[in-house]
Protein backbone atom coordinates (compact mmCIF):
# COMPACT_ATOMS: atom_id res chain seq x y z
CA UNK A 1 0.00 0.00 0.00
CA UNK A 2 1.37 3.31 -0.95
CA UNK A 3 1.43 6.86 1.76
CA UNK A 4 1.22 9.92 0.92
CA UNK A 5 4.39 11.81 2.13
CA UNK A 6 5.81 15.08 2.53
CA UNK A 7 8.76 16.93 3.75
CA UNK A 8 9.14 19.73 6.37
CA UNK A 9 12.46 21.22 6.01
CA UNK A 10 13.52 20.18 1.95
CA UNK A 11 15.56 22.89 0.69
CA UNK A 12 18.23 21.60 3.45
CA UNK A 13 21.11 19.22 3.68
CA UNK A 14 19.19 16.52 5.66
CA UNK A 15 15.80 17.81 3.46
CA UNK A 16 17.81 17.14 0.01
CA UNK A 17 18.64 13.51 1.10
CA UNK A 18 15.17 12.77 1.98
CA UNK A 19 14.16 14.06 -1.88
CA UNK A 20 17.08 11.66 -2.70
CA UNK A 21 15.32 8.49 -0.80
CA UNK A 22 11.87 9.23 -1.32
CA UNK A 23 11.39 9.59 -5.10
CA UNK A 24 11.05 6.96 -5.77
CA UNK A 25 10.18 4.64 -2.42
CA UNK A 26 8.42 1.40 -2.75
CA UNK A 27 5.41 2.76 -0.33
CA UNK A 28 5.69 6.59 -0.05
CA UNK A 29 4.37 8.86 -2.74
CA UNK A 30 5.81 12.17 -1.84
CA UNK A 31 3.37 15.04 -2.63
CA UNK A 32 4.24 18.09 -0.50
CA UNK A 33 7.58 20.28 0.48
CA UNK A 34 7.98 22.95 3.12
CA UNK A 35 10.56 25.19 3.62
CA UNK A 36 10.98 28.31 5.31
CA UNK A 37 8.51 31.21 4.52
CA UNK A 38 11.41 33.27 1.84
CA UNK A 39 11.58 29.85 -0.33
CA UNK A 40 7.47 29.50 -0.62
CA UNK A 41 5.53 29.71 -3.55
CA UNK A 42 9.56 29.47 -5.48
CA UNK A 43 9.73 26.03 -7.61
CA UNK A 44 11.99 23.23 -5.85
CA UNK A 45 14.24 23.47 -8.28
CA UNK A 46 14.85 27.25 -7.65
CA UNK A 47 14.53 27.53 -3.71
CA UNK A 48 16.64 24.19 -3.29
CA UNK A 49 20.27 25.52 -4.06
CA UNK A 50 20.51 21.50 -4.48
CA UNK A 51 24.14 20.01 -3.52
CA UNK A 52 24.29 16.52 -4.15
CA UNK A 53 26.16 15.27 -7.01
CA UNK A 54 22.88 14.03 -9.35
CA UNK A 55 20.13 16.17 -11.13
CA UNK A 56 17.02 17.11 -8.83
CA UNK A 57 14.37 14.12 -9.88
CA UNK A 58 12.42 16.33 -12.21
CA UNK A 59 8.83 15.46 -10.85
CA UNK A 60 10.28 17.25 -7.31
CA UNK A 61 11.87 20.40 -9.14
CA UNK A 62 8.58 21.26 -10.19
CA UNK A 63 6.91 20.78 -7.62
CA UNK A 64 6.46 24.29 -5.44
CA UNK A 65 7.59 24.61 -1.86
CA UNK A 66 5.04 25.58 0.67
CA UNK A 67 5.16 27.28 4.21
CA UNK A 68 6.05 24.91 7.17
CA UNK A 69 2.09 25.58 9.03
CA UNK A 70 -0.56 23.38 9.21
CA UNK A 71 -2.80 25.51 6.96
CA UNK A 72 -0.54 24.87 3.80
CA UNK A 73 -0.34 20.97 4.11
CA UNK A 74 -2.68 19.19 2.52
CA UNK A 75 -4.90 17.13 4.50
CA UNK A 76 -4.42 13.89 3.21
CA UNK A 77 -0.75 13.65 3.83
CA UNK A 78 -0.20 10.34 5.66
CA UNK A 79 3.59 11.14 7.16
CA UNK A 80 6.03 14.31 6.95
CA UNK A 81 9.52 13.72 7.54
CA UNK A 82 10.85 16.57 9.83
CA UNK A 83 14.27 17.90 8.29
CA UNK A 84 13.66 21.46 10.67
CA UNK A 85 16.48 23.48 12.30
CA UNK A 86 15.99 21.88 16.45
CA UNK A 87 14.84 25.44 17.10
CA UNK A 88 12.04 25.56 14.03
CA UNK A 89 11.03 22.10 14.85
CA UNK A 90 10.27 22.20 19.07
CA UNK A 91 7.85 25.18 17.68
CA UNK A 92 6.21 23.69 14.88
CA UNK A 93 6.66 20.03 15.27
CA UNK A 94 3.86 19.93 18.43
CA UNK A 95 1.10 22.30 16.45
CA UNK A 96 1.48 19.62 13.12
CA UNK A 97 0.83 16.54 15.82
CA UNK A 98 -2.16 17.98 17.51
CA UNK A 99 -3.31 19.26 13.95
CA UNK A 100 -3.23 15.51 13.06
CA UNK A 101 -0.55 14.58 11.23
CA UNK A 102 2.11 11.80 12.20
CA UNK A 103 5.67 13.15 11.50
CA UNK A 104 9.23 11.27 11.28
CA UNK A 105 11.26 13.80 12.89
CA UNK A 106 15.51 13.86 12.64
CA UNK A 107 15.51 17.10 14.03
CA UNK A 108 16.99 17.15 17.88
CA UNK A 109 13.84 18.51 19.98
CA UNK A 110 12.10 16.24 21.98
CA UNK A 111 14.05 13.52 21.04
CA UNK A 112 14.56 12.41 24.89
CA UNK A 113 10.97 13.34 26.27
CA UNK A 114 9.32 10.48 27.88
CA UNK A 115 6.15 10.12 25.47
CA UNK A 116 8.64 10.45 22.20
CA UNK A 117 9.55 7.16 20.96
CA UNK A 118 13.33 7.61 19.66
CA UNK A 119 13.42 4.85 17.56
CA UNK A 120 16.30 2.93 15.56
CA UNK A 121 14.20 0.26 14.00
CA UNK A 122 16.70 -2.69 13.86
CA UNK A 123 17.78 -1.83 17.56
CA UNK A 124 13.99 -1.14 19.95
CA UNK A 125 11.61 -1.16 17.22
CA UNK A 126 8.95 -1.71 19.74
CA UNK A 127 9.30 1.51 21.70
CA UNK A 128 6.94 2.83 18.99
CA UNK A 129 4.57 1.69 21.33
CA UNK A 130 5.56 4.42 23.24
CA UNK A 131 2.87 6.52 20.71
CA UNK A 132 -0.28 5.12 22.45
CA UNK A 133 0.83 6.84 25.66
CA UNK A 134 1.57 10.00 23.58
CA UNK A 135 -1.81 9.74 22.13
CA UNK A 136 -3.49 9.43 25.41
CA UNK A 137 -0.94 11.98 27.13
CA UNK A 138 -1.05 14.74 24.75
CA UNK A 139 -4.24 13.96 22.58
CA UNK A 140 -3.08 14.28 19.80
CA UNK A 141 -4.85 12.65 16.38
CA UNK A 142 -1.13 12.63 15.11
CA UNK A 143 2.25 11.22 16.20
CA UNK A 144 5.66 12.59 17.10
CA UNK A 145 8.22 9.79 16.96
CA UNK A 146 12.13 10.67 16.79
CA UNK A 147 15.73 9.37 14.96
CA UNK A 148 18.44 9.93 16.49
CA UNK A 149 21.81 12.19 16.17
CA UNK A 150 24.03 11.02 13.20
CA UNK A 151 27.13 10.05 15.96
CA UNK A 152 24.74 8.25 18.11
CA UNK A 153 23.42 5.94 15.04
CA UNK A 154 26.86 5.30 13.76
CA UNK A 155 27.34 3.48 17.16
CA UNK A 156 24.36 2.11 18.73
CA UNK A 157 24.00 -1.18 16.48
CA UNK A 158 27.07 -2.15 17.48
CA UNK A 159 26.82 -1.34 21.54
CA UNK A 160 23.17 -3.17 20.89
CA UNK A 161 25.04 -5.83 19.62
CA UNK A 162 27.27 -6.55 21.98
CA UNK A 163 25.14 -6.11 25.21
CA UNK A 164 22.56 -8.93 24.04
CA UNK A 165 25.84 -11.07 23.49
CA UNK A 166 27.73 -10.06 26.74
CA UNK A 167 26.71 -6.89 29.08
CA UNK A 168 27.19 -3.27 28.41
CA UNK A 169 28.80 -1.74 31.52
CA UNK A 170 29.94 1.66 30.34
CA UNK A 171 31.36 3.15 26.59
CA UNK A 172 33.89 5.78 25.56
CA UNK A 173 33.60 6.86 22.31
CA UNK A 174 35.51 9.75 20.44
CA UNK A 175 34.54 10.59 16.88
CA UNK A 176 35.84 12.17 13.87
CA UNK A 177 32.54 13.83 11.62
CA UNK A 178 32.70 14.78 8.53
CA UNK A 179 31.98 18.17 7.57
CA UNK A 180 28.34 17.39 6.36
CA UNK A 181 27.04 17.34 10.04
CA UNK A 182 27.54 20.94 9.73
CA UNK A 183 25.02 21.72 7.01
CA UNK A 184 25.39 23.14 3.73
CA UNK A 185 28.27 25.53 5.13
CA UNK A 186 30.79 22.77 6.13
CA UNK A 187 29.79 20.95 2.94
CA UNK A 188 30.55 24.03 0.65
CA UNK A 189 33.66 25.57 2.16
CA UNK A 190 35.83 22.61 3.99
CA UNK A 191 37.53 25.39 5.66
CA UNK A 192 39.10 23.07 8.53
CA UNK A 193 41.32 21.67 5.79
CA UNK A 194 44.59 20.97 7.46
CA UNK A 195 42.93 20.71 10.49
CA UNK A 196 40.35 19.11 13.17
CA UNK A 197 38.28 21.05 15.82
CA UNK A 198 37.80 19.36 19.11
CA UNK A 199 34.15 20.46 19.86
CA UNK A 200 30.86 20.08 18.05
CA UNK A 201 28.16 21.88 20.44
CA UNK A 202 25.73 20.08 21.92
CA UNK A 203 27.02 16.64 20.81
CA UNK A 204 28.69 14.63 23.82
CA UNK A 205 25.54 15.23 25.29
CA UNK A 206 23.12 13.99 22.55
CA UNK A 207 25.47 10.57 22.45
CA UNK A 208 25.37 10.15 26.24
CA UNK A 209 21.51 10.44 26.52
CA UNK A 210 20.06 9.19 23.10
CA UNK A 211 22.57 5.94 23.33
CA UNK A 212 20.87 4.83 26.80
CA UNK A 213 17.49 5.18 25.60
CA UNK A 214 17.76 3.37 22.87
CA UNK A 215 19.01 0.40 24.83
CA UNK A 216 16.87 0.72 27.13
CA UNK A 217 13.62 -1.21 27.87
CA UNK A 218 10.09 -0.94 27.60
CA UNK A 219 7.25 -1.91 29.22
CA UNK A 220 4.49 -0.97 27.03
CA UNK A 221 4.16 2.30 29.34
CA UNK A 222 7.58 3.47 29.82
CA UNK A 223 11.17 3.16 28.62
CA UNK A 224 13.78 2.51 31.43
CA UNK A 225 16.65 4.29 30.13
CA UNK A 226 20.22 1.43 30.03
CA UNK A 227 22.40 2.15 33.28
CA UNK A 228 25.63 2.16 31.20
CA UNK A 229 28.17 5.31 31.43
CA UNK A 230 28.32 6.85 28.43
CA UNK A 231 31.44 9.37 27.78
CA UNK A 232 31.69 10.93 24.58
CA UNK A 233 34.71 13.24 23.03
CA UNK A 234 33.19 14.55 19.91
CA UNK A 235 35.49 15.82 17.06
CA UNK A 236 34.96 17.70 12.84
CA UNK A 237 37.78 16.36 10.68
CA UNK A 238 37.89 17.62 6.89
CA UNK A 239 35.80 14.59 5.40
CA UNK A 240 32.84 15.21 3.01
CA UNK A 241 30.47 12.50 4.76
CA UNK A 242 30.34 9.70 6.94
CA UNK A 243 30.92 9.75 10.71
CA UNK A 244 34.21 7.66 12.03
CA UNK A 245 34.26 6.53 15.58
CA UNK A 246 36.30 4.54 18.02
CA UNK A 247 34.85 3.14 20.57
CA UNK A 248 35.93 1.62 23.83
CA UNK A 249 33.07 -1.01 25.12
CA UNK A 250 33.12 -2.17 28.95
CA UNK A 251 31.81 -5.55 28.94
CA UNK A 252 32.70 -6.73 32.83
CA UNK A 253 34.55 -9.59 31.03
CA UNK A 254 37.42 -10.44 28.82
CA UNK A 255 36.45 -10.94 25.54
CA UNK A 256 37.87 -12.41 22.15
CA UNK A 257 38.13 -10.21 19.13
CA UNK A 258 36.53 -13.48 17.31
CA UNK A 259 33.52 -13.04 19.38
CA UNK A 260 32.83 -9.58 19.48
CA UNK A 261 33.23 -9.14 15.69
CA UNK A 262 30.33 -12.50 15.06
CA UNK A 263 28.01 -10.36 17.67
CA UNK A 264 28.20 -7.68 15.31
CA UNK A 265 28.26 -9.35 12.06
CA UNK A 266 24.83 -11.68 13.55
CA UNK A 267 22.92 -8.86 14.65
CA UNK A 268 19.69 -8.77 12.79
CA UNK A 269 18.39 -6.90 9.93
CA UNK A 270 14.57 -5.93 9.43
CA UNK A 271 12.13 -6.99 6.70
CA UNK A 272 11.87 -2.97 5.86
CA UNK A 273 12.56 -1.12 2.31
CA UNK A 274 15.61 0.73 3.90
CA UNK A 275 17.44 -1.88 6.26
CA UNK A 276 20.37 -3.37 4.87
CA UNK A 277 21.25 -6.69 5.45
CA UNK A 278 23.48 -7.44 7.10
CA UNK A 279 23.16 -4.48 9.20
CA UNK A 280 26.86 -4.42 10.18
CA UNK A 281 29.39 -4.78 7.64
CA UNK A 282 32.42 -6.37 10.37
CA UNK A 283 35.77 -5.59 7.62
CA UNK A 284 39.15 -8.18 9.00
CA UNK A 285 41.36 -5.49 7.77
CA UNK A 286 42.59 -3.22 10.83
CA UNK A 287 42.39 -0.22 8.68
CA UNK A 288 38.89 0.13 7.88
CA UNK A 289 36.12 1.07 7.83
CA UNK A 290 37.53 4.47 6.61
CA UNK A 291 34.81 7.27 5.65
CA UNK A 292 35.55 7.59 1.54
CA UNK A 293 35.78 3.51 0.84
CA UNK A 294 32.82 2.70 2.87
CA UNK A 295 30.30 5.23 3.72
CA UNK A 296 28.03 3.90 0.80
CA UNK A 297 27.81 0.34 1.95
CA UNK A 298 24.13 -1.05 1.97
CA UNK A 299 23.19 1.98 0.29
CA UNK A 300 24.56 4.00 2.54
CA UNK A 301 22.64 2.76 5.32
CA UNK A 302 24.67 -0.09 6.62
CA UNK A 303 27.27 0.25 9.36
CA UNK A 304 30.68 -1.01 9.07
CA UNK A 305 33.13 -1.84 11.95
CA UNK A 306 36.68 -3.38 12.49
CA UNK A 307 40.40 -2.70 13.67
CA UNK A 308 38.91 -4.95 17.23
CA UNK A 309 41.30 -4.69 20.09
CA UNK A 310 40.97 -6.87 23.37
CA UNK A 311 41.07 -4.54 26.40
CA UNK A 312 40.66 -5.48 29.61
CA UNK A 313 36.99 -6.45 30.25
CA UNK A 314 35.75 -5.21 27.10
CA UNK A 315 36.88 -4.60 23.79
CA UNK A 316 37.89 -1.64 21.58
CA UNK A 317 36.77 -1.02 17.54
CA UNK A 318 35.72 1.31 15.04
CA UNK A 319 32.85 2.04 13.40
CA UNK A 320 31.50 4.40 10.66
CA UNK A 321 27.87 5.34 8.65
CA UNK A 322 27.03 7.66 6.16
CA UNK A 323 25.77 10.72 8.35
CA UNK A 324 23.12 12.12 6.28
CA UNK A 325 21.71 8.92 4.94
CA UNK A 326 21.78 6.31 7.47
CA UNK A 327 22.59 9.05 10.44
CA UNK A 328 19.75 11.39 9.20
CA UNK A 329 17.51 11.24 6.19
CA UNK A 330 17.86 7.03 5.73
CA UNK A 331 17.07 7.14 9.27
CA UNK A 332 13.78 9.06 9.24
CA UNK A 333 12.30 7.00 6.37
CA UNK A 334 12.99 3.82 8.03
CA UNK A 335 10.88 5.24 11.36
CA UNK A 336 8.45 6.07 8.18
CA UNK A 337 8.54 2.15 6.76
CA UNK A 338 8.26 0.78 10.91
CA UNK A 339 5.25 3.83 10.89
CA UNK A 340 3.23 1.67 8.45
CA UNK A 341 4.86 -1.61 9.37
CA UNK A 342 3.43 -1.06 12.77
CA UNK A 343 -0.67 0.19 11.76
CA UNK A 344 0.50 3.84 12.79
CA UNK A 345 -0.11 5.61 9.41
C1 LIG B 1 27.03 16.96 13.27
N1 LIG B 1 25.55 15.58 14.53
O1 LIG B 1 27.64 16.08 12.65
C2 LIG B 1 25.66 16.75 13.79
C3 LIG B 1 24.62 16.81 12.70
N2 LIG B 1 23.34 16.50 13.23
O2 LIG B 1 27.49 18.04 13.51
Amino acid sequence: MSHTVGILGATGAVGQRLVQLLDPHPEFDLVALTASDDSAGKSYREAAKWRLDFAIPDAVAEMTVRRTDADDIPDDVDLLFSSLPSSVGERVEPGLCEAGYVVSSNSSNDRTADDVPLVVPEVNADHIDLLEVQRDERGWDGALVKNPNCSTITMVPTLAALDRAFELDAVRVSTLQAVSGAGYDGVSSMEIIDNAIPHIGGEEQKMESEARKLLGGFDGAAVSWHDADVAASCNRIPTLDGHLENVWADLGEDVTTEDAADALREFPSLDLPSSPDPLIHVFEEPDRPQPRLDRMRGDGMAVTAGGFRETSGGVQYNCLAHNTLRGAAGASVLNGELLADSGYI
